[in-house]
C-alpha cells in the first residue's frame, strides 16, 4: 500500500532513473518478526530508485555480526544505515558507536509496551554519538529521511524529493478544495 501511495506521489514514470547503481542504503533489523515494519523503508527506497542491501542483525544474538556489518560499512559504500528494533532496542545505538556514518533508527511497536520501549531505548542516546529517530513503526520516514540525506549530493534524488514533496501538497490542496465546494 505504502509503494502504491508512493508510486502515485512520485508519477514514476515521468522520473528518469537514478544514476546510483550500487547499494548506498543498509537497512538492518534486530529479527525477521520487524520486516513486516520495515519493509516500508525497502519499499520507498526502491521507489526513489535508491539501492539498498537489507539483512537482519542482532545486537544481543549476534554481536560478533553486529561488529563485522558496523566495521565493513564504509567500505562497502553504504552511505546511510536504518536500524530497526524492539524492545531493549539497542542495535541503532551500537551500531552508531562503532561506525561515524548516520544511523536512522526505527522502534518497532512491541506487544507489552506498545514500542514505548523502544522508542526511549533509540531515542535516548548519550551525547557524542547521535542516531536520528523516527517515530514508532514509521519505517518509510527512515528511508524518506536517507534520501534526503543522499540527495543533497546527487541532482536527480533532489529532483524527486521536489516532485514529492509537490505532490504532496496537490495532494492536501485538491482534498481542501473539494471540502470548499
Ligand atoms: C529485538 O527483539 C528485535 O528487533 C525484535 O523487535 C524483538 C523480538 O525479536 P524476536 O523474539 O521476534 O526474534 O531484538
Amino acid at each position: 500500500a505504502v509503494k502504491a501511495r508512493l508510486n502515485k506521489l512520485l508519477q514514476r514514470d515521468t522520473i528518469e532513473s537514478s544514476k546510483l547503481v550500487t547499494p548506498c542504503v543498509a537497512i538492518i533489523m534486530g529479527s525477521d518478526s520487524d520486516l513486516p515494519t520495515m519493509k516500508d523503508a525497502a519499499e520507498v527506497l526502491e521507489t526513489f530508485g535508491v539501492p539498498f542491501e537489507l539483512t537482519i542483525v542482532s545486537a544481543h544474538r549476534t554481536p560478533e555480526r553486529m561488529y563485522s556489518f558496523a566495521l565493513s560499512a564504509k567500505e562497502r559504500g553504504i552511505q546511510v544505515i536504518i536500524a530497526g528494533a524492539g524492545g531493549a532496542a539497542h542495535l541503532p545505538g551500537m551500531v552508531a558507536s562503532l561506525t561515524p556514518l548516520p544511523v536512522i533508527g526505527v522502534p518497532i511497536k512491541t506487544s507489552s509496551m506498545s514500542g514505548v520501549d523502544s522508542l526511549l531505548s533509540i531515542v535516548q542516546m548519550p551525547k557524542g554519538i547521535p542516531v536520528a529517530t523516527v517515530a514508532i513503526g514509521n519505517a518509510a520516514n527512515a528511508a524518506l529521511l536517507a534520501v534526503r540525506m543522499l540527495a543533497s549530493a546527487d541532482a536527480d534524488l533532489w529532483a524527486r524529493l521536489i516532485k514529492y514533496q509537490q505532490n504532496l501538497k496537490d495532494t492536501v490542496l485538491i482534498k481542501a478544495e473539494k471540502l470548499e465546494s
